[in-house]
């Protein structure tokens, strides 16, 4: 549904009544409301982003698996914003899987937080509302969602760069060796964030390993499934020490949830959205997702035969972004621990290579967790799904979930991004 709302139309949901422009802002509201397209045109207009003579246009564009996200854009000038609402339940399945709204809460918290490190590489948040659970950030439709991107076949030259960078600022300056230990405990505290984490712990570690009612996968995997991973003990047995380390690690502030459709992207700029799975946990697990991600694409790539560019030239580009995110998270990271470290022991230059060496060894883990959830778990990518020959569409599962598999159980021994690749190229 499109509304073009005049400035006669415009309208103000009971419930919200402020003052004239933000400063001076008063709440009234008294219960948490899902927007609709009017009542968010009338939510920018109470707080001074919009005058209540301007022309609007407001649509509702959310395409994600939780909230509601509204466009609203300036008639004349085309100046916009996004408001991002949760709902009290998980949208993808409906309301009978109820969710906390705190999670806006976080969202807007941690891309604050984010915003504070590296401006650059986040939106600004306007306003946010935790009782209605609404954030108003920039609007970034200037860009593309870098998982739609990708199945186009495009380049992005800075993206996997700027990842590493926002990864090293954003976990170092939130980890035990970049802030104070006194106030990291109070992070913790303020990002604990039981039910997203929850998802995760099910949806990623646990559930695909099982014949678990959530799994979404076509009856003739089965037989492949069954026989490659649920009755792999040693598989098994390495996902729960993964899972452990998800649930116990807590290392830094993590974005929680860092897929390429997270991202948005061009050749020039990079922005990271939607952390509302952020939580205080393992360093390698945003890594871990990236990484993925790429490699959720460029099993998929069989199946998009249509761009331009030859199969082989562009996966070599998508395992360039392997490298790149790696080499540039590991080398900012060091740089920062040198300069910025807030711990005299942890400066130990042999400690800061293990501890390093295990972040990784655990990247290379959730990615491959990652890799299988989303060929047999709840919320699959496009990449895979959009294939349109249901035959090839088959075959990149089973060759995703091998090399999922694969990095589980060698991410001890392949230490290094080159040794990753040829695991990739293998599979
Ligand atoms: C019920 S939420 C399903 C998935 O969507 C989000 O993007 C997370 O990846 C979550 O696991
Ligand atoms: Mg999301």
């Amino acid at each position: 549904m499109k509304s073009i709302i005049q400035p006669s139309l415009s309208y103000r949901q009971e419930g919200f009544s402020y003052g004239m422009g933000r400063m001076s802002m008063k709440r009234e509201y008294k219960e948490y409301q899902p927007l609709t397209e009017e009542t968010a045109v009338s939510l920018l207009q109470s707080i001074g982003l919009f005058a209540e003579t301007d022309s609007v246009f407001c649509q509702e564009i959310g395409d994600g698996n939780l909230n509601l996200v509204f466009r609203v854009s300036h008639q004349e000038s085309n100046h916009s914003y996004i408001i991002k609402q949760a709902l009290p339940y998980a949208k993808v399945v409906g309301t009978s899987w109820p969710l906390t709204l705190d999670r806006a809460r976080i969202e807007s918290e941690a891309l604050e937080k984010a915003y504070s490190l590296l401006p650059q590489f986040v939106p600004k948040v306007h306003y946010s509302n935790d009782e209605q659970a609404v954030t108003v950030m920039d609007d970034l439709s200037h860009l593309v969602i870098m998982r739609k991107g990708l199945i186009q076949g495009n380049h992005y030259p800075n993206v996997a760069k700027d990842i590493g960078l926002y990864l090293a600022h954003t976990l170092f300056f939130t980890s035990d060796f970049g802030m104070d230990q006194q106030e990291k405990k109070q992070l913790q505290a303020t990002f604990a964030n039981p039910e997203l984490c929850k998802i995760t712990e099910d949806l990623v570690f646990t559930d695909p390993y099982f014949d678990h009612d959530t799994n979404d996968f076509p009856e003739s995997l089965r037989p492949f499934i069954a026989d490659v991973i649920w009755s792999d003990r040693d598989l098994l047995k390495e996902v729960a020490l993964l899972k452990h380390t998800f649930l116990t690690h807590s290392e830094a502030l993590i974005h929680g949830d860092l897929h390429t459709g997270s991202i948005f992207s061009s050749t020039e700029e990079t922005k990271v959205i939607d952390p509302e799975f952020a939580f205080v946990g393992p360093i390698g697990f945003d890594l871990g997702a990236f990484i993925a991600n790429i490699c959720l694409n460029y099993v998929s790539q069989i199946g998009h035969a249509s761009h331009q560019e030859p199969l082989t030239s562009y996966r070599h580009y998508l395992l360039t972004l392997l490298e790149d995110v790696w080499g540039t998270f590991e080398s900012e990271f060091h740089s920062l621990w040198e300069t910025h470290g807030t711990d005299p022991l942890f400066q130990e230059k042999e400690f800061r290579q293990a501890f390093l060496a295990q972040v990784f060894a655990d990247a290379i883990g959730f990615a491959g967790c990652k890799i299988i959830r989303r060929v047999i778990g709840l919320a699959h990518v496009e990449d895979i799904e959009s294939i349109p020959e249901e035959q090839i569409k088959e075959q990149v599962k089973k060759q995703a979930l091998r090399l999922g598999k694969q990095l589980i159980l060698t991410r001890h021994e392949i230490d290094s991004m080159k040794n990753v690749i040829k695991v990739v190229k293998e599979a």
